[in-house]
């Protein structure tokens, strides 16, 4: 966990570096409020399994959560190429993924995202704090571009009102 955290610490330095050199990926990998935050694992509600092929296609691509959830996802790789798996909005995955085709070499170690190497899996730990439409996407160049995309649908808590019969 602290590798992680010096990692984060040290791409975040890179990519506000970058981000003054280019004037763009401002902001670094902020935002995080937008799509929820870190989730505790004694918080899980559920666990939901990503399984990433080299069809560029996740199975499932699409996933439908409740607000203030927080949700452990399981990311197996059954491919034969490193594939990822990064939440964000669309707008921030975009820029991302712009940034990444520019430095491949790039390793990503934040929260909202997880690297996963061929036959292996990962998790990302995530609390949905907000309803609407969230999405995720492997930003390995050429894979996001091919479709590697997803979608997380947090729906609003359900309101306990009368049980009709
Ligand atoms: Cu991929």
């Amino acid at each position: 966990m602290k590798l992680n955290h010096i990692i984060a610490a040290l791409s975040m330095v890179l990519v506000s570096s970058f981000a003054n050199a280019s004037g763009e990926h401002a902001g670094g990998h902020g935002d995080a409020d937008a799509i929820g935050q870190p989730g505790k694992a004694e918080n899980i509600n559920h666990t939901v399994t990503i399984t990433m092929l080299d069809s560029m296609r996740y199975n499932p691509a699409s996933v439908s959560v409740k607000q203030g959830e927080t949700i452990k996802f399981i990311v197996k790789n059954s491919g034969k190429i490193k594939h990822e798996m990064v939440l964000g909005t669309a707008k921030e995955l975009k820029k991302h993924y712009e940034l990444m085709k520019k430095t491949p070499e790039m390793e990503h170690a934040d929260e909202n995202m997880v690297t996963v190497p061929p036959g292996e899996s990962g998790e990302i730990i995530w609390q949905f704090t907000k309803t609407g439409k969230i999405d995720f996407a492997c930003l390995i160049p050429g894979h996001y571009d091919a479709g590697m995309k997803g979608t997380v649908k947090v729906q609003p808590e359900k309101k306990k009102t009368g049980v009709k019969k």
